[in-house]
């Protein structure tokens, strides 16, 4: 995992040297003065830096798991980007001209290609997405279908959102904040160049106010509402609660306490209680499990205001994840607010649940997507996880995703594979920070574990997450 983060640590470093990324007062087109400039056009210069981009870009479309029979870059700087994917993985490559030749086949697109291929754009950096759009146009006229693109530089300024409206998903290899970060470790820039990039691209969205961190589903009244609007306006009393205590807490952090010992779990939940809206657990991880357990979990819970939730994943037939829920040794309806379900088995599963679920008061979030690579749930089946928990709202909160889902505010999206250092683990975890978590995927609640609880100094991790997190939510409040 370190490798991983270093590998990227050590290219970000690489593009600022060979200065493909450049700070200062730059005139842009549009005359602003921009304080930061990317001119990747260099790295044509740098067969290492190109082999790299080539790669980071591949690892980035495998781990998005989308589908696609060819790859076109946008002309003229991810061309060459494109040529090394393809060359390197073995894929057919599409070319798209600017202009129409005026002699031949006056084609657009050079290439084999038939009606209805799915063609993958790779682009260097994405502004405001009109590059990645234009070459979509060109493809999807020559019927090509377009449905994702991958960039290697998202500069965060709304190219995301408005390209998501335009049907195509992006997956970005680094980001601009990313970028600054990662120099400011490094003691390459000074905070206050960060500070400065960060306001410019903040006052340079091309998205408007309060659009970045929802999909394009959402209304621009939800896009705005407070955690206190929402205490008042959620019809299930659980989300209204947890809205209220992540108000009055200032705190969209839940932390997951996955471990084996009951003390240990307990002081964990001890260090970490003043700073979270909900304490995760996987309590059938714990080898001297007691009763006594989740009765001082629930004593903690009301001592540190914070609701827990059981990340049991119920994922069989109605009959059983009914039987599950309610007894067996753990009886987790009895103590877990929350708990969640994957919508494999079909409605059954909510229905089973919410039998024993519902008359406690308690909710379950469904799992709609998830952090680990080569994970199986497509768009599609995502889909139908929004159908299913908008047609169960009096029990389903919400989901476990990595993605905004739904325009609903009633449904909570929560999002795990978070950590400050970005990267993932050795058995496909994959990481993001808490700012692309909030802004990025819109997640109302950001899932951390190891980034907290393997850290040195647990207490004080959870400020630096908690901290992270909220500011990262008021950012979105005050597009
Ligand atoms: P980590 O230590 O931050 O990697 O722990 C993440 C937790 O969230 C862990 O308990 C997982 O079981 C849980 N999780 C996840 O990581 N990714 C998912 O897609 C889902 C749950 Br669903």
């Amino acid at each position: 995992m370190a490798g991983k983060e270093n590998n990227l640590d050590n290219f970000i470093v690489k593009l600022f040297e060979i200065e493909a990324i450049k700070f200062g007062t730059f005139l842009l087109k549009s005359g602003i003065e921009s304080p930061v400039y990317f001119d990747l056009r260099v790295i044509v210069s740098f067969p290492d830096v190109m082999k790299q981009v080539a790669e980071l870009m591949w690892e980035a479309i495998k781990r998005s798991g989308c589908q696609f029979k060819s790859i076109c870059g946008v002309p003229y700087t991810a061309l060459p980007i494109a040529t090394c994917i393809c060359v390197q993985n073995n894929y057919p490559m599409l070319i798209r001209r600017k202009e129409a030749k005026d002699y031949g086949t006056r084609r657009m697109i050079e290439g084999r290609f038939d009606d209805g291929d799915v063609c993958l754009v790779v682009e260097d950096v994405v502004t405001s997405g009109s590059s990645v759009r234009e070459t979509a146009e060109s493809l999807q006229k020559e019927k090509i279908k377009v449905t994702d693109a991958i960039v290697l530089l998202d500069r965060e300024q709304g190219g995301k959102v408005a390209l998501e409206r335009a049907g195509i998903k992006l997956y970005s290899v680094i980001t601009l904040s990313q970028v600054l970060s990662t120099l400011h470790r490094l003691n390459r820039l000074d905070s206050s160049i960060v500070d400065k990039t960060t306001q410019f691209i903040q006052d340079n969205r091309f998205d408007g106010p309060a659009v970045i961190k929802k999909a394009n589903s959402m209304s621009s009244a939800e896009q705005v509402m407070s955690h206190k609007e929402r205490s008042v306006k959620c019809c299930h009393p659980l989300v209204r609660s947890l809205y209220t205590i992540m108000a009055d807490k200032e705190t969209n952090l839940c932390v997951s306490i996955d471990c084996t010992c009951s003390q240990e779990l307990l002081q964990m939940v001890e260090k970490v209680g003043p700073h979270v809206c909900l304490v995760k657990t996987h309590i059938d991880m714990l080898e001297d499990f007691s009763t006594e357990v989740t009765d001082q979990l629930q004593r903690l819970a009301d001592k540190h205001n914070f609701l827990i939730f059981e990340d049991r994943k119920f994922a069989d037939i109605g009959k059983t994840v009914g039987t599950q829920y309610q007894g067996g040794m753990y009886k987790i309806a009895s103590w877990a607010h929350i708990t969640n379900a994957h919508p494999i088995p079909g409605p059954g599963i909510v229905s089973a649940l919410a039998d024993v679920g519902k008359p406690l008061g308690r909710g379950c979030l469904m799992v709609a997507e998830m952090s680990s690579a080569g994970n199986l749930a497509t768009r599609e089946y995502t889909k139908d996880v929004v159908k299913m928990a908008e047609a169960n709202k009096d029990f389903v909160i919400g989901y476990i995703c990595q993605s905004r889902l739904s325009a609903d505010i009633d449904l909570i999206h929560m999002t795990p594979g978070v950590k400050i250092q970005m990267g993932g683990d050795s058995l496909g975890q994959q990481y993001v920070t808490p700012e692309m978590a909030v802004i990025e995927r819109g997640a109302d609640v950001i899932i951390v574990g190891r980034g907290i609880t393997a850290a040195s100094n647990p207490a004080e991790a959870t400020r630096q997450y908690k901290q992270a997190g909220y500011q990262a939510y008021l950012r979105t409040l005050n597009r």
